[in-house]
């Protein structure tokens, strides 16, 4: 039995939940080692903030440090492994209707065994050419951290350079993602709102959807944040220890 009480009412709410969202943000990886956004960068990349270097503008300047910084992030992710919390999810989804929306571009919930519904963000494993959109097959990023530049693939049907498969910022999100996420988020009683600061948009208006649609939104954040005024339930403990404590009490007899 996990050792982590969880609130009662929480319990009863998840229990009785028939059409559940998870949304997850980069602190639902963060147990798994890899950093969030807000989280130091180490290296080459302490000198550049996340949010200059994952632009349109910063590929244009520079697209061989771009390229190097997702290359040494996809190396990374493919290292590491799901935690208990991916895995709880994955536990909860075989029992209820449950969606996967996230903003991680990570694959750590769908080698958990989930389904992702929604890679708001896009994904570090399908690049795809800036010129032509062919999607390109990715070699799994590197194990070292690069010390400079890596010059990006060329693309095989017209040469152009390859670039990560994730949405920039003042990037649309993906169409389908977006529709597939509102559409869930639309029709759910119950969002649980797991590692985000709720700091990007249009993604973090999606729990204030939720809310206003009558659902229940939890959120799992070792911190407040923006969306903590909004939330019926904030409980103040992390993705690998409330997950699985929460889907340990709702217990397997559903
Ligand atoms: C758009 C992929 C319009 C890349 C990401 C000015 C100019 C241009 C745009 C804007 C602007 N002002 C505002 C905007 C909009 C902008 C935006 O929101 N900016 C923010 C910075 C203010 N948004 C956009 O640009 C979006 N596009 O608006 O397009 C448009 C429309 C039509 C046509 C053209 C354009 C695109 C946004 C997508 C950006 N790409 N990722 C990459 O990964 O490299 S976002 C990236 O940052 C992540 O995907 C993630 O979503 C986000 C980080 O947020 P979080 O996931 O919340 O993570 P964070 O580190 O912030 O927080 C972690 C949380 O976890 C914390 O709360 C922490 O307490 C908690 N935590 C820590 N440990 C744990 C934990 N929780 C649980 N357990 C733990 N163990
Ligand atoms: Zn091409």
């Amino acid at each position: 039995m996990n050792s982590h009480p969880v609130d009662p009412v929480l319990v009863d709410v998840a229990r009785a939940a028939r059409r559940v969202v998870v949304f997850s943000g980069a602190g639902m990886s963060a147990e798994s080692g890899v950093p969030t956004f807000r989280d130091a960068q180490t290296g080459l990349w302490a000198q550049f903030d996340p949010t200059e270097l994952a632009t349109p503008e910063a590929w244009d300047r520079d697209s061989g440090l771009v390229w190097a910084w997702y290359q040494w992030r996809t190396g990374l992710v493919r290292r590491v492994q799901p935690h208990a919390g991916h895995r709880a999810v994955a536990d909860w989804a075989s029992r209820t209707q449950l969606s996967v929306v996230t903003q991680n571009v990570d694959d750590l919930h769908e080698r958990a065994g989930s389904d992702v519904v929604a890679h708001l963000h896009g994904s570090l494993f399908s690049p795809r050419c800036s010129r032509c959109g062919a999607a390109h097959p990715t070699d799994g990023g590197v194990d070292t951290e690069p010390t400079g530049p890596l010059a990006p693939p060329s693309c095989e049907s017209c040469g152009g350079a390859v670039r990560p498969g994730v949405v920039w910022f003042g990037e649309a999100l993906p169409e389908d993602a977006w529709t597939r996420a509102v559409a869930a988020v639309e029709t759910c009683d119950l969002m649980v709102v797991v590692g985000t600061s709720a700091v990007v948009h249009p993604a973090a208006e999606l729990p204030i959807l939720a809310a206003r649609t009558g659902a229940t939104v939890v959120e799992i954040n070792p911190e407040a944040t923006d969306l903590s005024r909004h939330i019926s339930h904030t409980w103040r403990t992390t993705a690998a220890t409330g997950l699985p404590a929460l889907v340990d009490a709702i217990g397997g007899d559903r």
